[in-house]
């Protein structure tokens, strides 16, 4: 095979890195509270904000914001006040008290008024600067220009359809043409839309963007009584919505994003704090799937939160977002981890782990891919999550990579340390994560990971490779005499999944191999030729069949995802560029929170 050509993601590197990541989120708050002009208290000095959802940190914050480094005097003085308007009180007449309180209330009415006229409660103001790379350059190379058109008409008929036949719900049955809703969401409505913004916006789609953009302010309502997955509605709408504030400074997406965070918060109400996969969010009760293990969360759920509250903190000023998702760490910095990997399963109440099951695909995966973009979305200053990212794929090399006899590499599952040699397609998405990381591992590992990063995307080439249709099955073995190959009817299936092209987008801006390009264009061929009908894009439930089944199912997250990382295969790199936005697990691009300007302002053009 051919050499690995290693491009850094960052020039330089190593240095002295801040210690933690409440050191940056203490940046990130106290810029978002000095943005607010704060109230003035009636008849005194300026006083800082209150923050909603307070604690100690939220304290300090306060006391911070209200004056860096003379907070203590600050707070000397607001002490001294109150015990002065005490006293003055204690002296007035009970009807001058009874005027008082009347006219404070009213005050407090008005300026809610005024708050929700000016349409964001408890926001702080906050500075919109674009961060770089929100747009593109054209590709140079003019075939590269008609494929990447190609992709983008694609987009357009998966949106054409969906705005003909479903607009406004979830999903898409694109053979019988109408509205598809999953329990995920309860009955939040527009999973589609809100997945699709970001696409729309960096390819260019305006009017599209412009209407979906309406729809959310309009339409998307969280006052619902609905139970939803807190994995699913997070990584799909706050995400979504998230990436599309960064991306257009709209207020609506920021606004949304941060009452749709505020209502994801009574999943944390467990006795470790680890949350709910399920919840009511308008009663506020948690449950979990009554299928996972002993009434346990599951580790790809919990684990995939930390990088939209991280962010929905930054955005709100509420400390109480990062909080939450930095208890998840300490509960699992506690536990013993069998032979160093994490099972699949964690009970929130007794704080003890389910099965010993391990797997870097479904129930695992995405828990690993947030460790390593936690310490790349803190501009690498969060070393508690790249140690425990670099620890878990140290335990993973040893326990769960294999190399079949046919001379492919990939990443069985552990069962109580038995190996079952199988790899869900959703564990292709590994390639990309290790090619990602190559950067920062330790003990001159970089060509190693990258190396590990062009295996996984090899086998997983292999498994669309060597089916009838060039699309990968859910997922395949290496036993029983085969390799990459699916052996179980039920495991045939391919639903529209992105992560062998996620892979293959990290491999190409990590080595420029066009071999990656290929592969990419080779999906892009057998997409139009199995999965495209005339109502958008369907699954396939047999891809080793010369005759399409559809599932009659055009998921979200082929609109956010599958198209989006295509595009930017055939992109230049200078969209979405590394340096300075990470990808959630539902591709939506959040930007690093840069060091360099003391995280006090997102990266500027
Ligand atoms: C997406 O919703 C996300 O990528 C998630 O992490 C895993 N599954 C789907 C796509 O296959």
């Amino acid at each position: 095979s051919s050499p690995v050509r290693v491009r850094s993601l960052r020039g330089g590197g190593g240095g002295a890195r801040c210690p933690a990541l409440l050191e940056l989120l203490s940046g990130v708050f106290f810029h978002s509270a000095a943005l607010q002009p704060p109230p003035p208290p009636p008849g005194g000095q300026p006083r800082a904000p209150p923050q909603p959802g307070g604690g100690p940190v939220a304290a300090a914050v306060v006391a911070a914001a209200a004056g860096g480094a003379g907070s203590l005097e600050r707070i000397r003085a607001d002490h001294e006040r109150a015990l002065r308007e005490a006293k003055e009180t204690l002296q007035k007449l009970p009807e001058e008290i009874r005027r008082d309180i009347r006219q404070d209330k009213e005050k407090l009415l008005q300026d809610a008024r005024g708050r929700k006229e000016a349409g964001a409660p408890g926001l702080p103001q906050r500075l919109f600067r674009q961060p770089v790379g929100a747009v593109g350059q054209e590709p140079s190379d003019p075939d590269v220009r008609q494929k990447r058109d190609k992709i983008k008409e694609m987009m357009k008929h998966a949106w054409d359809n969906y705005k003909r036949y479903a607009w406004g719900l979830n999903e898409l049955k694109p053979i019988s043409k109408q509205g598809h809703s999953s329990n995920l969401f309860g009955n939040i409505q527009g999973a589609t839309i809100v997945d699709a913004l970001d696409t729309l916006y960096i390819m260019e789609m305006k009017e599209e963007f412009k209407e979906a953009k309406e729809w959310v302010e309009k339409n998307l309502d969280f006052n619902v009584n609905a139970e939803i997955s807190v994995f699913e509605v997070n990584i799909r709408f706050v995400g979504g919505l998230l990436s599309a504030y960064y991306l257009s400074g709209e207020e609506v997406f920021r606004k949304k994003a941060v009452e749709l965070g505020e209502k994801l918060l009574p999943a944390f109400n467990t006795p470790t704090g680890i949350p709910w996969a399920l919840l009511n969010i308008k009663s506020g009760i948690g449950r979990n799937w009554p299928w996972a293990s002993g009434g346990s969360s599951i580790l790809a759920e919990f684990g995939t939160l930390h990088l939209e509250f991280v962010h929905l903190s930054h955005l709100s000023g509420n400390p109480v977002f990062a909080e939450k998702v930095m208890n998840i760490r300490k509960v699992l910095n506690r536990l013993d981890k069998p032979e160093g990997l994490y099972p699949n399963y964690l009970n929130p109440s007794s704080g003890q782990w389910g099965q010993h099951h391990v797997s870097i695909g479904g129930l695992g995966d995405s828990f690993y891919e947030y460790l390593l973009k936690a310490w790349l979305m803190t501009d690498k200053t969060d070393e508690e999550g790249k140690k425990m990212y670099y620890d878990a794929v140290q335990a993973i090399e040893t326990h769960l990579i294999r190399k079949s006899s046919g001379g492919l590499t990939y990443i069985a599952e552990w069962k109580g340390g038995l190996l079952e040699h199988k790899m869900g397609h959703l564990t292709c998405f590994a390639g990309g994560m290790f090619a990602l990381g190559a950067d920062g591992a330790p003990n001159d590992r970089t060509g190693h990971h990258i190396e590990l990063g062009a295996e996984i995307a090899r086998t997983c080439h292999e498994s669309y490779d060597r089916t009838s249709m060039k699309l990968g099955p859910e997922a395949f073995r290496f036993d029983g005499g085969v390799e990459a190959i699916a052996t179980r009817q039920n495991e045939k299936y391919y639903i529209l999944r992105p992560e062998v092209i996620e892979t293959y987008m990290y491999m190409w801006r990590l080595t420029h191999d066009p071999k990656y390009r290929q592969w990419g264009w080779e999906a892009v061929e057998a997409l139009e030729k199995h999965c495209r009908v005339d109502g958008g894009y369907s699954g396939i439930r047999d891809v080793y069949n010369n005759h399409e089944s559809h599932d009659d199912v055009q998921q979200s997250f082929f609109l956010s995802e599958t198209l989006k990382y295509l595009y930017l295969l055939f992109s230049e790199d200078d969209l979405l560029p590394f340096e300075h936005w990470v990808f959630n697990t539902e591709a939506h691009p959040l930007p690093v929170l840069h060091k360099d300007n003391g995280n006090k302002e997102d990266d500027q053009k």
